[in-house]
């Protein structure tokens, strides 16, 4: 142990980091470039971190924002945050190959969109206006057939255009807490609003934000591993400052403010689901380099969740 060093507790949450369906969408781009041979294109960054996509294009992925940046002859692969439905009608009209890595439960909540449509209702979609999964999920239906509320105040002051025949649909990476506030205020206003059959709020998003949970009061600050797009990482920060501790979000190491931590005696860490655990590893040792750290891994619950691979690629 060196003397001059301070001694630090780090406290790391889990579960943290990756999820099923980030897994699964960075797997079909690395199984996409085998198959088809590089490049291939993916249309938005397959997960919001800039490590992720950086290896990514190593390997030979090209990516783009819009599909007419794709060029013809070449396949293109959807990120995991799932596009609007005039995306693979666009793609099939131009004989484009392309593989759909929309997470199983963003599609999941797709379907629900339609259903509420067939059965002639409207729709409040509780989400964050311009996220690439919002503009994915009014994609799915016919225009004004969705209504956006981002918060409680929204909620109160959102008019509805036939309140006796409405559904709600929530983005799956929000904040649980916030969410439960913006029903409330639904159910209060149009008691006869119907509720998704099962959360939309994904498992891994409500894992990562139980877990900040379970440590936060023990900690004096923390950190969240995660890009300033991603929704799930910034809803963490947001879940920390809200049990009352100063977060930050940082995407890697070099991004650390050492004055921030004078004081600190225990720091929190956590990582989105986007934000592979070599970042976090990272981290630890950027900060085993400057204290005297102790490591201790809180687990509030163990996932097992795995999706399949789509149809085509899992032979690749
Ligand atoms: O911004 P976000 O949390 O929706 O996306 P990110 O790529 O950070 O994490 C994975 C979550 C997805 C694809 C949406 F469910
Ligand atoms: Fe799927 Fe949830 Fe991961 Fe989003 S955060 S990719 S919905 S598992």
């Amino acid at each position: 142990m060196n003397d001059s060093k301070t001694a630090l507790t780090l406290l790391i949450a889990a579960p943290r980091g990756f999820c099923a369906g980030v897994d699964r969408a960075i797997r079909i781009v690395e199984l996409a470039i085998e198959k088809y041979g590089a490049p291939v294109y993916v249309r938005h960054e397959i997960v919001h971190n800039r490590y992720v996509v950086d290896a990514l294009k190593e390997q030979g992925a090209i990516f783009v924002e819009t599909l007419e940046d794709v060029p013809d002859g070449v396949p293109v692969v959807f990120s995991a945050h799932g596009v609007p439905k005039a995306v693979p009608a666009k793609a099939e009209e131009r004989g484009l190959e392309y593989v759909d890595a929309t997470c199983p439960l963003v599609s999941k909540v797709h379907r629900q969109a339609e259903r509420l449509v067939e059965k002639g209702q409207h729709i409040v979609f509780i989400g964050h206006r311009d996220h690439p999964e919002v503009v994915g999920t009014f994609g799915q239906v016919p225009p004004g057939a969705m209504t956006l509320v981002e918060t409680a105040q929204d909620a109160e002051s959102v008019e509805i255009p036939d309140a006796d025949n409405l559904g709600f649909l929530t983005q799956t990476t929000l904040s649980v807490d916030d969410t439960i506030e913006i029903i409330d205020v639904l159910r209060r206003r149009f008691p006869n609003i119907n509720a998704p059959r099962s959360e939309d709020i994904c498992y891994a998003t409500s894992n990562r934000q139980d877990a900040v949970k379970a440590i936060a009061a023990s900690c004096d600050a923390m950190l969240v591993i995660g890009a300033p797009n991603s929704s799930n990482s910034l809803r963490l920060v947001e879940v920390a400052e809200r049990e009352g501790t100063s977060a930050r979000l940082i995407q890697r190491a070099t991004e650390i403010d050492f004055e921030w931590l004078d004081g600190v005696a225990t720091l929190g860490i956590t990582a989105g689901a986007s934000a592979p655990e070599i970042l976090v590893r990272e981290v630890v040792d950027w900060l085993a380099e400057r204290f005297d750290i102790t490591e201790r891994e809180v687990e509030t619950t163990r996932e097992k969740m795995l999706f399949k691979l789509p149809r085509g690629l899992e032979a690749a």
